[in-house]
């Protein structure tokens, strides 16, 4: 028999604050292979194994120990968590981290405030294993890399429309929380890592970043905890004033163009065979892009034609008024918008009241209006 395991309470690792109840976790974890042969290792040496996600035995590192060219990557079109997922994944387990293109001004601000060292940009994926954060959407997959070389994906969103069609058995971990960083501060602290000042900052950036300062609804309690662990790691006593001003820097659209704005936060998805993309722009200065809404519009046209996709979505999301006002770029895509959002058409959009989150509001509502149209 080649090893036994032996499970106490003690497995069933509490949530450390008070009496926040427990939220549905769910956790995936296909490679179990390489945390077996961890698993054996450790009980041939008589060690006790706590708890069986690869927890004290880091399976993920002794994975990546036998790759030797291995790099963390975020979706196209990198955001403070994504940017955060590779750093902290690649602090935690190895490999490097690296950004498919340059950050945008919200992350740039938060590694400049972070004293952080800004992970360089990587588009040439050859002879490279490659770690996926905060996304598992083939439609969001950096080009040039092949699934083959994927080893293991960390995020937080739904499998959706589209997901990678990975042909090995490999690492997935997600879970429904705020986001990819609270999961890896997890992570850290499962396996006993502290982490450096610079990466507590980012992290913490990170969660404040996806969950609007902990208001939106993807909010969960890990993501409140791990801000308040992250916070005091990192030697950060206002929390808000540091939320506040990285939504500030992110407010600041002044500079971009309208195609810029458009695609600063875009994702592509795929919704009953339909190509869909969804861009946000968050900002405490919602009136300021309003005003350029037909310059958005135009954009969003032009751009949708370009790529050849059959849907496109811009919702400029008032952080401040917890609202979004969702445009497009043609009478198909406005029947779209009414469909998924109701209401009516005014001033040339429609706006949605206490709708802040692409990944809980916005993106779910229009993946079930394209469905429903296709269901006809
Ligand atoms: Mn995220």
């Amino acid at each position: 028999m080649p090893f036994s395991l032996r499970f106490s309470k003690g497995d069933v690792r509490p949530l450390r604050v008070g009496r926040a109840p427990l939220i549905a976790i769910c956790v995936l974890i296909l490679g179990i292979s390489g945390f077996a042969s961890s698993l054996a290792n450790a009980s041939e040496q008589g060690q006790s194994v706590a708890r069986a996600n690869g927890a004290q035995v880091n399976y993920l590192k002794k994975l990546i120990e036998s790759h030797e060219n291995m790099i963390w990557m975020g979706h196209i079109i990198p955001d403070t968590d994504s940017l955060a997922g590779s750093m902290l994944a690649a602090y935690l387990h190895g490999g490097r981290s690296g950004v498919p293109s340059p950050l945008n001004p919200e992350s740039r601000f938060v590694i400049d405030k972070c004293d952080a060292d800004e992970p360089s940009v990587v588009d040439d994926f050859s002879n490279m294993t490659v770690g996926l954060v905060d996304f598992n959407q083939s439609t969001q997959l950096p080009a040039g890399i092949s699934t083959g070389n994927i080893l293991a994906i960390i995020d937080h969103h739904a499998i959706g429309g589209s997901p990678l069609n990975i042909a090995d058995v490999i690492s997935i971990e997600i879970r429904p929380w705020g986001s990819t960083a609270t999961i890896l501060a997890d992570q850290a602290e499962l396996l006993g890592v502290k982490l450096p000042k610079t990466l507590a900052c980012v992290g913490m950036a990170a969660i404040l970043s996806d969950t609007v300062n902990l208001t939106s609804p993807t909010t969960t309690e890990y993501d409140k905890i791990y801000v308040q662990k992250l916070a005091q790691q990192a030697g950060i006593d206002d929390v808000d004033a540091f939320a506040n001003s990285m939504l500030l820097a992110k407010s600041d659209l002044s500079g971009l163009s309208a195609t810029d704005i458009v695609l600063l936060d875009y994702k592509d998805f795929e919704f009953a065979g339909q190509k869909v993309g969804i861009g946000v722009a968050e900002t405490l200065t919602a009136d300021e892009l309003i005003t350029r809404r037909y310059q958005l519009k135009s954009a969003i046209e032009a751009q949708k034609k370009a790529s050849g996709i059959d849907h496109l979505i811009f919702a400029i999301v008032d952080t401040r008024d917890q609202k979004s006002y969702i445009l497009w770029g043609d009478a198909k895509d406005e029947k779209l918008a009414l469909s998924a959002f109701g209401g009516t058409v005014k001033d040339d959009m429609v706006v949605t009241d206490g709708t802040i989150s692409r990944k809980s509001q916005i993106g779910p509502a229009i993946q079930k209006a394209v469905e429903a149209e296709a269901a006809k």
